[in-house]
């Protein structure tokens, strides 16, 4: 007897029903996930085809770029493009906004294709992360990059794991798992655990002295309680709070030995690392906050690569932590 799961698409078709929806978002949706098959195919053979060196040049970041960034950028443009239903997308390896299909277009797509550049060239876990906003078909559109709370979906494929998790707006966050068939498959709803035992605490630990005092001060305080892990991979490290609870943070760094390493504003990117993960802790009944005590969701984004510190996890951790702000 064989025994069949329910695909990612079969479950955003039936939530699309429900919802009386086009079927544009199904569309979008399907170019997406054939980008991240996509994506995992070359990562795992990377090694072998010998792409996860070094492409030879730098991002608008200032960060050398790796050959895998670039394919990857590659592929998800390629399929974005082809889908037909995207107006513009930012993507962390083009510094310019990318237009596609501006006047028939229904969705802005912001996205990071290769996540945890650190762990390419050991074929670690990386992530492809990609927030989803809609255009205004009420009245003129006058193309303003979104924030997080315009966002209609966000989600995260860990890869070469094969896990998917998705966030839609006020419909939760759910995990997907890839089949035998390369399929996502088996949605599972996602919500983070209320219980402290499992909740852990995730940060790079050789900047905790570059971070502000009482950033230094809340964890000297509070390490004890909670697990530390730390991938180096923001889609790995948020899986694991998304499943165990607790709270992944990327401080501002204010006090750095090396003035260059310095990053009052934060690291991570805004539009397409940031309000990523925070629309889907939302939805997993989290938070997000910047050092200043900013809901992640609420900063409107006034360019595409602006950087932000990062907060997100368990409510009352977050919230723990902003007492110190
Ligand atoms: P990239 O997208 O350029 O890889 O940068 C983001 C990131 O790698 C996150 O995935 C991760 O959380 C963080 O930077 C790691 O930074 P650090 O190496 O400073 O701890």
């Amino acid at each position: 007897m064989i025994r069949f799961e329910q695909t990612f698409m079969n479950f955003l078709l039936e939530h699309q029903e429900r919802q009386h929806r086009t079927g544009h978002f199904l569309i979008l949706m399907d170019a997406v996930i054939s980008a991240a098959r996509h994506i995992q195919y070359y990562y795992l053979t990377g090694a072998l085809k010998g792409n996860l060196g070094l492409a030879g040049s730098v991002n608008i970041q200032g960060e050398d770029v790796m050959r895998m960034d670039q394919i990857a950028h590659e592929i998800a443009i390629h399929y974005l493009k082809s889908s037909g239903r995207v107006i513009h997308a930012v993507s962390e390896e083009s510094e310019p906004i990318i237009p596609m299909n501006v006047e028939g277009g229904r969705y802005f797509v912001y996205f990071d294709p290769l996540d945890g550049s650190s762990n390419v060239s050991h074929g670690l876990p990386v992530g492809f992360l990609f927030g989803v906003a809609k255009r205004n078909l009420e009245g003129t559109e006058d193309l303003h990059l979104r924030s997080g709370n315009e966002f209609i979906a966000a989600g995260m494929f860990v890869i070469p794991t094969g896990t998917f998790t998705m966030g839609l707006k006020d419909a939760g966050t759910w995990r997907f798992h890839m089949d035998e068939t390369m399929n996502y498959v088996r949605p599972t709803r996602i919500l983070l655990p209320e219980k402290k035992k499992t909740w852990e605490l995730s940060f790079n630990a050789a900047n905790r002295r570059a971070y502000a005092e009482k950033v230094q001060a809340w964890i000297m305080e509070n390490e004890n309680r909670y697990a530390f892990r730390y991938l180096g991979a923001l889609a790995g490290d948020f899986h694991r709070i998304l499943a165990n609870g607790g709270m992944f943070m990327y401080p501002a760094i204010v006090n750095h030995p090396d003035p260059k390493k310095n990053r009052p504003e934060g690291k991570l990117r805004l539009m397409y690392e940031a309000s990523v993960v925070a629309f889907m802790c939302r939805e997993a009944g989290g938070l997000a906050m910047n050092e200043k005590g900013v809901p992640i969701l609420d900063i409107k984004p006034e360019k595409p690569h602006q950087r932000c510190s990062l907060y997100v996890g368990s409510k009352a951790l977050v919230e723990d932590i902003a007492q110190a702000f």
